[in-house]
């Protein structure tokens, strides 16, 4: 049998466009149908690096803003080799956030150019598949209020907003937007049929690298 690897599949979006609730249905249904599928999120709280980003979030501790971005890509880092060993193993991995989270979130504080953002996430495994849950902020704001961590206020979220647009005109990387404003199940489908149609293309293609 020849060799399939799984494939890279990230979701993406503001705060509130249903990420997380996405790719925990992603993956279920992607192993009811057969096929192996793990999630993954970043920031992953659970190591050194994540639990210092975390309490940076809950407001518990303060950190610069150029280093709070390194560790976020730093955190990312951290996890490459489980990527890949995963991916080789034929496992395809949900990801709840990645580098394009980082470089919108820190792009859309004062004095922060994307591409400076960019750099230190350069050369990451690169997404077989991005799919952006777009979401009207004024659509985001009826779904409740915000949380009470960092970044988590309307103000903020459209300016996150259009730095997520400026990266999707970027054509090296295979962006999806999904209209969120949907029914679970509704964007659940779109989500699905993309996904797999992803692990298909990707099973005999090599992994690329992320901005390079
Ligand atoms: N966030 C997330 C960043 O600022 N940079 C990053 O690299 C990543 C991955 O962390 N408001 C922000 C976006 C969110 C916050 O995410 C935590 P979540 O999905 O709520 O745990």
């Amino acid at each position: 049998m020849s060799y399939r690897r799984g494939a890279l599949i990230v979701l993406e979006g503001v705060d509130k466009a249903g990420k997380t609730t996405q790719c925990k249905q992603l993956v279920h249904a992607l192993q009811q149908s057969g096929r192996p599928a793990e999630m993954m999120r970043f920031p992953d709280r659970t190591t050194q690096i994540g639990q210092l980003i975390s309490s940076y979030l809950e407001k518990k501790n303060n950190l610069e803003d150029h280093t709070v971005h390194l560790l976020f890509s730093a955190n990312r880092w951290e996890m490459v080799p489980l990527i890949k060993k995963k991916l080789d193993q034929g496992i395809t991995l949900v990801v709840d956030r990645y580098a394009f989270s980082g470089v919108a979130f820190t792009s859309a504080k004062p004095g922060f150019t994307l591409e400076w953002c960019k750099q230190p996430d350069v050369g990451l495994p690169k997404p077989d598949l991005v799919m952006f849950l777009q979401l009207n902020p004024n659509v985001a704001a009826e779904r409740g209020e915000f949380g009470t961590e960092r970044y988590e206020t309307s103000v903020f979220q459209r300016t996150v907003q259009q730095r997520f647009e400026q990266l999707m005109k970027d054509t090296s990387v295979n962006w999806k937007v999904i209209d969120a404003a949907r029914s679970i199940e509704a964007v659940h489908n779109d989500i699905k049929v993309l996904c797999e149609n992803s692990i298909n293309e990707s099973e005999n293609l090599p992994l690329g690298e992320l901005w390079k």
